[in-house]
């Protein structure tokens, strides 16, 4: 069977640690792509010596001609500025949707047949300039954010019961910003709600530290944001996509008559496999959960309002 391949534009901080959970998951060769000329090819073959020591056979390739988008199953946008200390994301609009322009016209030149998945902040709006400027059914479409700031809660519940993180679930949905909305109710330790492990006032302040979590890190880096993690949640959709997993995981996708929405890109969990977004699952939500998401897809509406497009 022919290998998969995805690519990944930007070779940052973000897509070059995408590239190495890649090739050491062994999910799809990697085509690392930059405007940088010399250094993705840098971080490729820096990444292809680990292999025989970890043991991997992928090919991992870097280059700065978009010709490397060709024959591609997945496109991933990490190109962009990110975070400063003192920044929001909404901050990065104007720069980053015109990085996201100059990318989504390469892949649609190069790889129309591909999934695209956006990372780039602020998230939810470069979602939906990438699904306006592609002209791609919005299903092939994906945004991350949900997957990372559920990994985050994720993480804080974990450190708090001192339990496995493997016994963890959650799930965050709405917008990548400090609007996102971490569910309590869809928070549990091995099925048990954890609310029924911590008090509330635990469980707020868990709730309140993952809507905050990249400022957290960025105000501790103070070069630039996170990138551990979301490169991991990215390798963990890409092998969603790549082996046609159909896992459900929050993702920015395209609501429209779901949720009640008239066509935004929004975290919402959303079954994954090698069609993109093969589903929107609709979960039940309580007065004031609705009433946050609400809010969160007003927030988001507003900045795509900002887009010069
Ligand atoms: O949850 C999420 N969605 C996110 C998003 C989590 C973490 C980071 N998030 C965002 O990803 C962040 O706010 C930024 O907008 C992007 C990339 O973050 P990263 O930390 O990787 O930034 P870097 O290290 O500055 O890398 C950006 C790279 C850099 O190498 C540039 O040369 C390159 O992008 N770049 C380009 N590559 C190709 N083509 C073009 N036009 C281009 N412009 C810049």
């Amino acid at each position: 069977m022919a290998r998969k391949k995805v690519a990944i534009v930007g070779a940052g901080h973000v897509g070059a640690h995408a590239a190495l959970w890649m090739a050491l998951k062994e999910i799809a060769d990697v085509a690392l792509i930059d405007i940088v000329e010399g250094m993705p090819a840098g971080k490729a073959l820096d990444i292809m010596e680990a292999g025989p020591v970890e043991g991997f056979d992928t090919l991992v390739q870097g280059s700065s001609d978009y010709g490397a988008l060709i024959g591609s199953d997945l496109v991933i946008i990490t190109a962009g500025l990110p975070r400063k200390p003192g920044m929001t994301r909404a901050d990065l609009i104007d720069k980053n949707a015109a990085i996201v322009r100059g990318v989504v016209e390469e892949v649609v030149k190069n790889a129309p047949q591909s999934i695209l998945m956006v990372v780039t902040n602020p998230l939810d709006v470069m979602v939906h300039a990438a699904w306006k400027l592609s002209g791609l059914p919005p299903g092939r479409i994906i945004g991350m954010a949900g997957a990372l700031d559920s990994a985050r809660l994720r993480a804080f519940v974990a450190m708090e019961l001192n339990v496995s993180v493997e016994d963890v679930q959650a799930m965050v949905i709405g917008g990548h910003a400090d609007e996102m909305v971490p569910l309590k109710r869809y928070t549990t330790v091995s099925g048990i709600p954890v609310t029924q492990l911590l008090s509330p006032e635990k469980v707020e302040r868990l709730m309140e530290r993952t809507r905050k979590a990249g400022g957290e890190i960025v105000g501790l880096l103070k070069t630039g944001s996170a990138f551990y993690a979301p490169s991991a949640c990215i390798a963990e959709m890409a092998e969603a996509i790549i082996k046609d997993k159909k896992r459900i995981i929050p993702c920015a996708a395209f609501c429209k008559g779901r949720y009640g929405l008239d066509g935004v890109f929004v975290g919402v969990p959303v079954k994954l496999g090698s069609d993109g977004v093969e589903e929107i699952v609709e979960i039940e939500l309580d007065d004031a959960e609705r009433k946050a998401f609400d809010a969160s897809v007003s927030a988001i509406k507003k900045l795509v309002g900002e887009l010069k497009f």
